[in-house]
């Protein structure tokens, strides 16, 4: 059972999503995360373990090697389409409450940018660290957060933007944000935001890349 994880956890690590996908070479022709799934739960172990103890794990040595500049963005999608293959054998336990994530996360790129890539992969590393994503696309005003978090009470919220004329948007909708729910936790980020802004607009949290935003997520569970 523990040769399962191991194996499972390798795959979401290096990108392996089934059988056939030829990505990476080094494991070609091997079972992915699609049927390693399969088999760990036909196997019987927990999905709450086949969370914790490989994909999490798997997740947080992605976000490490990215961080560290040991891998790119291709090799982090890839690491991410595994996620969502192993996560999608894991949906119905999601559904039925046999799996608890830590929190809720809403992300959303603002209001007039129309830049994913990045708000897309923060998403993903966030899941993968175990929490359950609202991800409200792209071009998303204050309206839009606020009626999300009324649905999710308190969840945490996170704001993308990758344009200097967008990233201003950021500030209106902190402010409606903290009128509705003043408690609730933002994160910030996107290759024009800056520490300094985030403060300048009373955001919680400023993360330059995927892993710092996973580990802010994950002081706030602990
Ligand atoms: Co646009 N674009 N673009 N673009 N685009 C940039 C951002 C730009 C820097 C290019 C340039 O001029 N050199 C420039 C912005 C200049 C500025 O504002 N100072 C620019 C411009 C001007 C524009 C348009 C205005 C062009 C035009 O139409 N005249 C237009 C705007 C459209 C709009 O949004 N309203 C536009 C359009 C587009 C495309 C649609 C063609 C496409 C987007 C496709 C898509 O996202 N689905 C596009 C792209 C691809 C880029 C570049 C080339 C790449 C952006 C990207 O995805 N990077 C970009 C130039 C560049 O960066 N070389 C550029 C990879 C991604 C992984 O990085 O998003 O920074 P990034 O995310 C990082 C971190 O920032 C962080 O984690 C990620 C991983 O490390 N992060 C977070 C991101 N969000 C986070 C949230 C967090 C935490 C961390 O917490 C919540």
């Amino acid at each position: 059972m523990e040769d399962l994880l191991v194996k499972l956890l390798e795959a979401v690590e290096f990108g392996k999503v089934d059988k056939k996908s030829p990505y990476p070479p080094q494991l070609r022709d091997m079972d992915g995360a699609h049927e390693l799934t399969i088999s760990a739960i036909e196997a019987g172990i927990k999905p709450q373990i086949i969370l914790e103890e490989a994909l999490i794990p798997a997740m947080s040595k992605v976000g490490k090697k990215f961080a560290e500049c040991k891998i790119f963005v291709p090799q982090m999608l890839m690491s991410a389409r595994a996620m969502g293959a192993s996560m999608f054998q894991l949906k119905p336990f999601f559904a039925s409450g046999a799996i608890k994530t830590k929190g809720t996360f809403i992300i959303g790129t603002v209001k007039g940018d129309l830049h994913d890539i990045g708000k897309n992969l923060v998403s993903m590393m966030v899941e993968g660290g175990g929490w359950s994503i609202v991800d409200l696309g792209v071009d998303v005003g204050s309206d839009k957060f606020v009626e999300a978090l009324k649905n999710n009470p308190g969840a945490v919220i996170g704001l993308s933007a990758l344009l200097t004329t967008t990233m201003v948007n950021m500030g209106e909708i902190v402010s409606t944000i903290r009128e509705h729910a003043p408690e609730t936790k933002i994160l910030i980020g996107g290759a024009p935001v800056t520490a300094e802004f985030c403060q300048h607009i009373g955001a919680d949290f400023y993360a330059p890349d995927p892993q710092k935003a996973v580990e802010y997520m994950n002081k706030l569970a602990s």
